[in-house]
């Protein structure tokens, strides 16, 4: 009785939002496959359901189900994963909001038969493959690069704004771009503050504000997230600092446009969340064949996109990023 009682409540608490993608078969022989993401009311997850509906369209036979906690927490994403062990779900593919606290929850769905694997943001371990959307150097390389061409040769003060502290894909990037600003060609960029923003865009907005407050001199937020970018950007421009403090970082062409159009932003970068979701949801699907074990050298095939192949830690990496500025944002709009 109590388990149920338990269960009721994690169900109640979970919006779980059951999207059916049905050919012919019958509803019974339907392969059910959940995507976990970080939060909900996040465009950037919204654009990868729309590619997890297309690839169970795509591949037939499969439910998707679209769920996460409303906050990013991993504490939310536990009790959401326990819930789909309840449903019995055929695989989970979860970005998480932390590389180790969803570890022993993965693992006990594993135990139960249920093929998991993480993209976006990963699971240290306890799943059967990342699925990474470019070169995590490549993010970071770009994130620089762009600080510098929009503030200039000179130079100044830069800030990041990420999500939350413990997100696993934000937290390599940064890494990376800090390797990145110890280069002399990014000596004229001094990172003074990193803060978090948690993929919430009030708080966003705050964390802006304060660095602006803080530093004065500033010259350059970025942001790698979709929601921090776009909230550092209308905080800019709020303000009355567009020209004095550039943003940049990684958004969607669709939340952005404004914002390089009114020169808060010059350049942002991204790869396509609808292929991210698309990949994430064909993957997860293969691994429920049988043959697939997440060994370094497997190959699996992932329709449209071709083929991963899974390296030694596990991983697969996508495309690199693209970049967006004023003469491109708004055809990619219509996209993400
Ligand atoms: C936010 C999330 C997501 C990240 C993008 C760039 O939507 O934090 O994990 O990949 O930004």
């Amino acid at each position: 009785m109590q388990a149920v009682t338990k269960f009721l409540k994690t169900a109640s608490l979970a919006v779980i939002v059951g999207l059916m993608a049905m050919n012919s078969a019958d509803a019974a022989d339907k392969l059910r496959v959940a995507m976990l993401v970080k939060s909900l009311g996040n465009g950037f997850f919204e654009a990868c359901k729309e590619g997890g509906l297309e690839a169970a369209n795509e591949l037939g036979n499969v439910e998707l189900i679209y769920t996460g906690p409303t906050a990013a927490t991993a504490e939310g994403q536990i009790e959401l994963m326990n819930a789909l062990i309840a449903q019995k779900v055929d695989a989970i593919a979860i970005s998480a909001n932390d590389p180790n606290a969803l570890v022993p929850v993965a693992k006990r769905a594993a135990e139960r038969g249920i093929k998991v694997i993480s993209f976006d943001s990963g699971i240290a371990s306890g799943r059967l493959l990342q699925l990474n959307p470019s070169n995590a150097s490549l993010i970071g390389q770009k994130q620089v690069q762009m600080a510098l061409d929009a503030v200039g040769k000179e130079g100044g003060e830069v800030a990041i704004l990420s999500a939350t502290a413990q997100a696993t894909n934000q937290n390599i990037w940064i890494a990376e771009m800090k390797k990145e600003l110890a280069k002399p060609e990014f000596s004229s960029l001094k990172l003074v503050s990193t803060v978090y923003g948690d993929d919430q865009a009030d708080k966003s907005y705050r964390e802006a504000q304060g660095l602006f407050k803080s530093f004065p001199n500033l010259k350059a937020i970025i942001a790698p997230t979709s929601v921090g970018i776009v909230a550092a950007a209308k905080a800019v421009a709020d303000q009355g600092l567009i020209g004095k403090v550039f943003v940049t970082g990684l958004g969607l062409p669709s939340e952005m446009k404004g914002h390089v159009q009114s020169g808060a932003t010059k350049s942002f970068a991204i790869w396509n969340p609808v292929d991210l979701g698309y990949t994430a949801t064909y993957a997860a699907v293969q691994f429920t064949k049988g043959q697939l074990t997440g060994k370094a050298g497997e190959k699996v095939p992932v329709g449209r996109m071709g083929t991963l192949t899974i390296d030694e830690k596990g991983e697969a990496a996508m495309a690199e990023p693209f970049t967006f500025d004023k003469d491109n944002v708004l055809k990619y709009a219509k996209y993400f």
